[in-house]
């Protein structure tokens, strides 16, 4: 048996119980369901494994995620599905579209199933040898500032942006965010349910020093990381674990301390005994002027910003004069080479 949860809008509609949907709108789902025909394996999010799926009628490609829940014998709560229901009512063209959510209570299985496109980043980086160009890192970082922009403004946020979860349409040269909003409805595990261990490459300073009430910034601190990566083809911070992460950053940014960072003293795992390093120029490290200019450069310093308060937000990002000589009018049409 199966409950769609397709076209729920309000909280007064029952959505979890079987008892409470119709056996016509079940059997409605299922079939719907089955219509998407699952094919090769695409990744491995945080809350489960994505394959791509053709439909069987309309040949039309979606990316088919398949949520392994915790509590399998619990069932999903009604708040849960009713948040991921939430997400299909988000319409941005940089925010990856949710279309239909298929929950299988028997089995406690969730699918959701969303647009489909033909790269993540970290295979697009790669397919051009990890050399982007200066406009292509620029058109990049604009849509996926326009997106976080637009998904901030309406109070979700990522907690987990990483190149696996920003997708790529080079046939239009389009970027599109993935993952969105999960991690509001779902808890993050510290592994995926097949033990790999999740990336902390990108992971906010306060999240790694034990903070609780972190928010939108740690999405902002995300994009930082993420475009020195697309100019040099390395990851800034590739840590092995937490405190290897948090050193990683230290070297570079230097030592948190109250003047860099005021109130970092309070976070739990905050450790006046930390080596202490000194900042270091970005440039150093992000080399490649050609690709990234210094305006570019200063919008990621701005980015990676120990005070969270104190880091660019993504409306004023986007007004960056790093961004003035793009075409707004035409980002995200425009072909890309492969
Ligand atoms: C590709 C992925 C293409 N498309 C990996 C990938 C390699 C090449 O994960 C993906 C997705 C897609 C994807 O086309 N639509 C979605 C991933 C995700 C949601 S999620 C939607 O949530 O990040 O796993």
């Amino acid at each position: 048996e199966m409950t769609s949860v397709t076209g729920v809008q309000t909280c007064a509609l029952p959505i979890c119980g079987e008892a409470e949907m119709a056996a016509g709108a079940q059997a409605d789902a299922s079939a719907a369901f089955k219509q998407w025909k699952r094919g090769q394996k695409l990744g491995e999010g945080t809350f489960g494994e994505v394959y791509i799926a053709t439909h069987e009628i309309t040949g039309e490609k979606a990316a088919l995620k398949k949520i392994k829940l915790e509590c399998e014998d619990e069932g999903v709560p009604g708040t849960t599905l009713r948040e991921v229901s939430l997400l299909k009512e988000l319409h941005h063209p940089n925010v990856v579209q949710l279309k239909d959510v298929f929950y299988m209570p028997n089995d406690s299985k969730l699918y959701l199933c969303f647009e489909y496109c033909d790269y993540d980043l970290k295979k697009y980086m790669k397919s051009c040898q990890y050399k982007l160009s200066a406009n292509c890192i620029k058109s990049f970082t604009y849509q996926m500032l326009n997106g976080l922009s637009w998904c901030h403004s309406h109070r979700i946020f990522h907690r987990d942006l990483k190149p696996q979860n920003v997708l790529v349409d080079p046939k239009r040269g389009t970027l599109k965010l993935a993952d969105f909003g999960l991690a509001r409805a779902f808890t993050v595990p510290l592994r995926t349910y097949t033990h790999e261990v999740v990336t902390l490459w990108y992971r906010a300073p306060e999240i790694l020093l034990g903070g609780k009430q972190y928010s939108v910034p740690v999405d902002i601190w995300s994009v930082g990381t993420i475009i020195p990566e697309m100019v040099t083809g390395q990851p800034l911070f590739p840590g092995d674990s937490e405190i290897d992460e948090l050193f990683k950053i230290f070297r570079l940014l230097g030592t948190p301390n109250e003047n860099l960072w005021q109130g970092v003293q309070q976070l739990p795992d905050f450790k006046a005994e930390f080596p202490k390093w000194k900042p270091r120029n970005l440039r150093e490290i992000v080399q490649h002027p050609e690709r990234l200019n210094d305006q570019g450069l200063d919008l990621i310093a701005q980015m990676l910003k120990y005070t969270p308060n104190e880091r660019i937000v993504a409306k004023d990002a986007l007004e960056h004069p790093y961004f003035a000589n793009l075409d707004k009018a035409t980002v995200g049409t425009i072909p890309l080479p492969i």
